[in-house]
């Protein structure tokens, strides 16, 4: 691999999202993933090649480590940071078209839950695996998901709920979605939520973290 390709990697799989970061100490004062990004672009090093020979890798790898339990959510959220510093700098790409999306990701916390640690880590995970990711915050009624899946046609809804007493809002919302829309694809997460709950009420996928999101969402894709 190329070595700033190698060095980006690295970068977001430790977590180091820019120079000035003290975190991981094993890296402080060398640059970030904000750094090498910059470093990249100027050695021509195509936008798509960053993404798909860097920084997708790196956080695949991440998402694994943290569905073995080898690392744990604190070092999740830093290397969705470091990924988020580098994709600062590769977002005129998307805009422009160079690099297509793999499709739209909505997510929000179901209305009556303000939980949003487990969401913003989906949203950024999925976000890193070259997906565009509406978030539509927490506390989200019906209304507010069918109206993002109607202005991003053929998008994946995201349910979160993280209290026993929100989750069966999830029902409801799945409902009033397909009623609207019967061909989206739901998936739901969050602690108390699980396999048989997501039948019952018919929503299309379950996954307790973020790497199952990934793996389901790229069959989606390809
Ligand atoms: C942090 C926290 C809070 C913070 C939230 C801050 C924030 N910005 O999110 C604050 C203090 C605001 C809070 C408030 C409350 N909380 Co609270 N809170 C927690 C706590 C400690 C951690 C939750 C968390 O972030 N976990 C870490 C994340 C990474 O895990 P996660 O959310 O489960 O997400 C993972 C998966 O579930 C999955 N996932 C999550 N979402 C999605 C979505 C999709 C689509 C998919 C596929 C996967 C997925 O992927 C994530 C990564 O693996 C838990 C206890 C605990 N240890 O879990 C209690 C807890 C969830 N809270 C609880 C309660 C009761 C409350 C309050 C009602 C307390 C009160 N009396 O006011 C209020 C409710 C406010 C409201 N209306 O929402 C209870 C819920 C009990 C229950 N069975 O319903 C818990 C379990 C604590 C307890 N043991 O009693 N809380």
């Amino acid at each position: 691999m190329n070595e700033l390709l190698g060095k980006l990697y690295k970068a977001v799989e430790l977590g180091k999202a820019d120079k000035k970061s003290p975190y991981p100490p094993q890296l402080k004062g060398e640059d970030g993933a904000y750094e090498i990004t910059t470093k990249a672009l100027e050695s021509e090093i195509s936008p798509k090649d960053i993404l798909e020979l860097a920084l997708i890798p790196a956080m695949d790898t991440v998402g694994k480590k943290f569905s073995e339990n080898k690392i744990y959510v604190p070092h999740m959220l830093m290397s969705a940071r470091a990924m988020g510093a580098a994709m600062l700098q590769l977002k005129p790409f998307f805009a422009s078209g160079e690099i297509k999306t793999k499709g739209t990701f909505i997510i929000g916390t179901v209305k009556g839950d303000l939980h949003d640690i487990g969401k913003n880590l989906i949203a950024m995970t999925v976000e890193g695996c070259g997906w565009s990711v509406v978030d539509l915050g927490v506390d989200v009624p019906s209304e507010r998901y069918i109206e993002a899946a109607k202005s991003n046609p053929g998008a994946v809804v995201a349910l979160s709920a993280l209290l026993t007493t929100t989750m069966v809002n999830m029902g409801e919302i799945v409902a009033n979605i397909k009623a609207v829309l019967p061909d989206t694809f739901i998936f739901i997460g969050g602690a108390p939520v699980n396999d048989d709950f997501c039948k019952k009420i018919g929503a299309d996928a379950f996954s307790s973290d973020p790497q199952g999101v990934v793996e389901r969402l790229n069959k989606i894709a390809s």
